[in-house]
């Protein structure tokens, strides 16, 4: 395990010498220590990644190039599957299987950007008609410069794919800063990038604190882009700190996805999409369907078998054979998590199942999967993202008022729809207002489409073609073809 900082090729001590404790939620002991990242690290870091993206030879290679070293990167990590994954249980708390999916998704998300970068060499210059027809006009797209990529503990190396494969691909050069509580896979980029002999400066990761490492990254005047996936309010921070200088940002922040079912829908099916929608990784995902309206007149069929289902989930450590819920990722975020079951009680609302750590588990942050029913549209439950495995039900009465209810929120992520009626369930698609939708079915991701949100749940779009283009900046290119006076 690596615990210094990656900066301009090299793994070295931070500027002062501090730590930070690594947590393993499982038992709430520390395993592990990383460098504390400061401003000193950070402007190390910077000017690392400017003199490499000003300097050195990343962005002047072809696309073919840059693909053949990301390409690498993804190998190595299909390589080291199962390893990363056991780094991420231990960090994050989630059941194996789903790190082995996490850490098989980033291989496959630098193999993707891999592609991408290579269809950038066909990229010779959009030709641009004009009314002058003396002039001619191309539009060319090149790297926007040093991207400043911050990120959260929920799916510590995917979301640093996300972000760095990107960059990369488009020839930019990165300062990765990944969270202070699940840094440890983070670190790995390091030496995958060292194998897969990407020049150095182009990577830099500083673990730190959000205030003493985060901040002077979002601050730094090298940085030409900013961005970030965690909460609303320190989204707000860095969309504050882009605005002072100009620099680019892309913001994903948090949700409050409504999974809308109708009455046509099997309710095996709709168990089925509500438990993963909000019981994957622990509910610790940003377009977890944590609201789910279901029509009335299915709505307590429905709401027995989901109960049922959720009691027989398998709780304790994620590398025990058979769980299916692991451990919350740290202290604080369990304590919040509780803090919202007993304000949802207060509020009124039914806590139907869960809600407690189970019997002789005690020892983790552990916490049942929970249920509420009889929640009040104006309580706090209802409207907050919880980021745990606690998911509010309501009844809906119509098309119409599942699009109201399902709507009514300040956050726009994701959404979903179930009905074996494809031209209701497409018309309600349409209807949410929501960047990412779902129907009959919730979560599935894929690296080829859009991912971002609506409202307050962000600005612009990762993954795909869009994710790429987070990282290009556009030039036009005016010829003037005439030797006389115009
Ligand atoms: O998030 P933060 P936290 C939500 C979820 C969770 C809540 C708090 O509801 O309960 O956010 O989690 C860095 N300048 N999401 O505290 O603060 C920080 O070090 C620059 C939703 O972990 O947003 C970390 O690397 N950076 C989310 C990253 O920001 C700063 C996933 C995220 O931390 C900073 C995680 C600052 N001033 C939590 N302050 C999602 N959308 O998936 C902190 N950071």
């Amino acid at each position: 395990m690596q615990d210094m900082q990656f900066i301009d090729g090299e793994y070295i001590p931070s500027a002062s010498g501090k730590k930070i404790d690594v947590i393993d939620p499982s038992n709430g002991r520390v395993y592990h220590q990383v460098s504390a990242g400061n401003a000193e690290d950070i402007d190390k870091a910077v000017k690392a990644a400017r003199a490499a993206f000003d300097d050195g030879p990343w962005r002047k290679m072809s696309g073919g190039e840059r693909a053949a070293i990301l390409r690498k990167m993804g190998d190595i990590i299909n390589e080291r599957v199962n390893e990363l994954a056991e780094l991420e249980v231990q960090n994050n708390g989630k059941p194996l299987p789903e790190a082995i999916w996490d850490i098989e998704d980033t291989a496959g998300c630098f193999h993707f950007y891999a592609d991408l970068a290579e269809e950038l060499d066909q990229d010779e210059g959009k030709n641009i008609p004009l009314s002058e027809p003396r002039f001619s006009s191309i539009a060319v797209r090149e790297p926007v410069g040093v991207a400043g990529a911050i990120i959260p503990w929920n799916f510590p190396m995917l979301m640093a794919a996300w972000k760095v494969a990107p960059a990369l691909a488009a020839g930019c050069s990165v300062v990765l800063k990944p969270s202070e509580v699940t840094p440890i896979t983070a670190l790995e980029y390091g030496v995958i990038a060292q194998q897969a002999g990407l020049p150095k400066g182009v990577l830099n990761v500083v673990t730190g604190l959000g205030p003493d490492a985060g901040q002077p990254l979002t601050d730094h005047p090298g940085v030409d882009k900013l961005a970030f996936t965690g909460s609303v309010p320190t989204g707000s921070k860095i969309m504050a700190a882009a605005a002072r200088d100009i620099k680019a940002v892309s913001l994903e922040l948090g949700g409050k996805s409504p999974l809308v079912i109708f009455e046509d829908t099997d309710i095996e099916a709709a168990v089925e999409w509500i438990m993963f929608g909000i019981f994957w990784n622990k509910g610790e995902v940003c377009s977890a369907t944590s609201r789910v309206l279901i029509a009335r007149s299915i709505y307590d069929k429905v709401l027995t078998r989901l109960i049922e289902e959720a009691q027989k989930v398998k709780i304790g450590h994620g590398m025990e054979k058979g769980v299916l819920l692991g451990p919350i990722v740290n202290k604080s975020q369990f304590e919040k998590i509780k803090a919202a079951i007993a304000r949802g009680q207060e509020e009124g609302a039914t806590l139907a199942s869960g809600g407690k750590t189970p019997e002789g588990l005690e020892e983790g942050y552990y916490l049942e999967p929970t249920i509420f029913t009889d929640v009040p549209l104006d309580s706090w439950i209802w409207k907050e993202e919880i980021f745990g495995p606690v998911v509010c039900v309501r009844p809906f009465d119509g098309e119409e008022d599942a699009i109201r209810q399902a709507n009514d929120s300040r956050y726009g992520l994701a959404a979903a729809v179930m009905s074996a009626d494809l031209e209701r369930a497409n018309r309600v698609a349409r209807a949410f207002r929501a960047g990412i939708v779902w129907v009959n079915c919730s979560q599935p991701t894929f690296t080829e489409a859009p991912w971002g949100g609506y409202k307050q749940s962000g600005i612009g779009r990762e993954l795909g073609e869009w994710g790429l283009n987070n990282y290009l900046e556009t030039k036009q290119i005016t010829t003037f073809n005439d030797t006389s006076p115009w």
